[in-house]
Parts: C-alpha cells; sequence; structure tokens
C-alpha cells in the first residue's frame, strides 16, 4: 500500500452528523431490520399502520480497502422502541475478527458484546465514552435516551461485516425499557450459538 499524499484532512459535519467526504452512507429502517428485533407483532404492527422509521444512519471514510489501512465512521441511532426494545444496531461480528473503538459524542446508551460461544458482556456506553471492542467480539449499540445517539468509531479496512449469525439468533441479551428505564433482559428467542 503506497499513497503519494500521505494525509487526508476528514470534515467532521456535528450539525448535520455527517464525515466529508464519505464512502458509504446508509440509512436503516426498520422495514430492513425486521429480523432484529424480537417483537415481531411490534414491529407488524408499527409497519403495517405506514410507520417505518429510520432507526439509525452511519457515513464511512474509507481511504483504501486494504487490511492495514483504517475506516473512520460516524453513526446516529435516533431514539424510540420498538414494543419494548430500544432503536438499536443490528449488531456483528467482524469477518477478519479485528477490534474496533467506539467513541460517543452525545446522548446514553450501551454497547452490546457477544462472544461466539454466546458469552455476553455490556458496557455503559454514553458521552465521552471511549471503548475498545476486542477482535472476535460480535458488537451492537442501543440508544435508551431520548435524544439521539451519536458515536464515531475506527476500525482496520476489509475487516467485512456478518450480519448473518446476528440475523439469525439475535444477541441473548435485549435492552428494554421496564418502568420508563433500560433494563437488561434474556431474550427468550435466543437458542444458542
Ligand atoms: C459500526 C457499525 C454501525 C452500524 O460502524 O457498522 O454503527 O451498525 P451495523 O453495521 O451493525 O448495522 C461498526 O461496528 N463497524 O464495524
Ligand atoms: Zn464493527
Amino acid at each position: 500500500m503506497s499513497f503519494e499524499i500521505p494525509f487526508q484532512l476528514i470534515k467532521l459535519d456535528l450539525k448535520n452528523f455527517l464525515l466529508e467526504p464519505a464512502k458509504r452512507v446508509k440509512e436503516v429502517k426498520l422495514s430492513e431490520m425486521k429480523e432484529f428485533f424480537s417483537d415481531s407483532k411490534a414491529v407488524e404492527d408499527m409497519l403495517s399502520a405506514g410507520r417505518d422509521p429510520v432507526i439509525y444512519k452511519y457515513c464511512e471514510f474509507e481511504a483504501s480497502e486494504e487490511f492495514g489501512d483504517m475506516i473512520v465512521g460516524l453513526t446516529v441511532i435516533y431514539p424510540g422502541r420498538v414494543g419494548k426494545e430500544y432503536f438499536m444496531t443490528r449488531g456483528h461480528f467482524h469477518e477478519k475478527d479485528s477490534g474496533e473503538i467506539y467513541y460517543c459524542l452525545r446522548g446514553s446508551g450501551m454497547l452490546l458484546m457477544q462472544s461466539k460461544h454466546g458469552k455476553v458482556v455490556h458496557a455503559e456506553f454514553t458521552r465521552g465514552s471511549l471503548c475498545h471492542v476486542a477482535p472476535g467480539w460480535g458488537h451492537r449499540t442501543i440508544n435508551t435516551w431520548r435524544g439521539r445517539l451519536v458515536f464515531l468509531f475506527f476500525y482496520p479496512s476489509g475487516s467485512g461485516h456478518d450480519y448473518g449469525i446476528i440475523k439469525e439468533k439475535g444477541f441473548a441479551k435485549l435492552v428494554i425499557a421496564e418502568g420508563g428505564r433500560p433494563q437488561l433482559v434474556d431474550n427468550p428467542k435466543y437458542v444458542g450459538q
């Protein structure tokens, strides 16, 4: 890997929550993540009532796709719930087992991490939290706040994302609102890895 110009300035637009330039910009709506929320009836009720909210959006800057280079991205998770479950990202494993750094700019939520054997660990993730997610652990971010949860992330280019295991089996724990407060509970639908 060799670059003629050894640096690139990336604009961090904190008004519109965007990186400029961005290679990938994606909005994820409820209809694209039906299988990821545990309460299928709540999902269908929302969609059949014509509600298909954007759950989160993210954008990424990637100078090259070669492993060894770095990606920086920014995610915004909107506030809301599907049934009792808070809005969250789909969650994934990295295909190349690379680690990742998360830095929370705004809001408050939780980082849920799951090993390939189904062990789950959670971390509070609030403004100013700088969190290292170890290689080999699946990860999902949950917004438990009334406003937007906004964070930056950094990971190696070419890591690849595997959504399959999470889509099929979910996380062993869910983050739900109970008495207006976030609670970590067992996922009744989880059947193990
Ligand atoms: C993050 C996530 C981003 C969106 O960039 O990709 O927040 O979440 P999902 O990819 O699970 O939909 C990251 O962990 N990248 O590796
Ligand atoms: Zn990741």
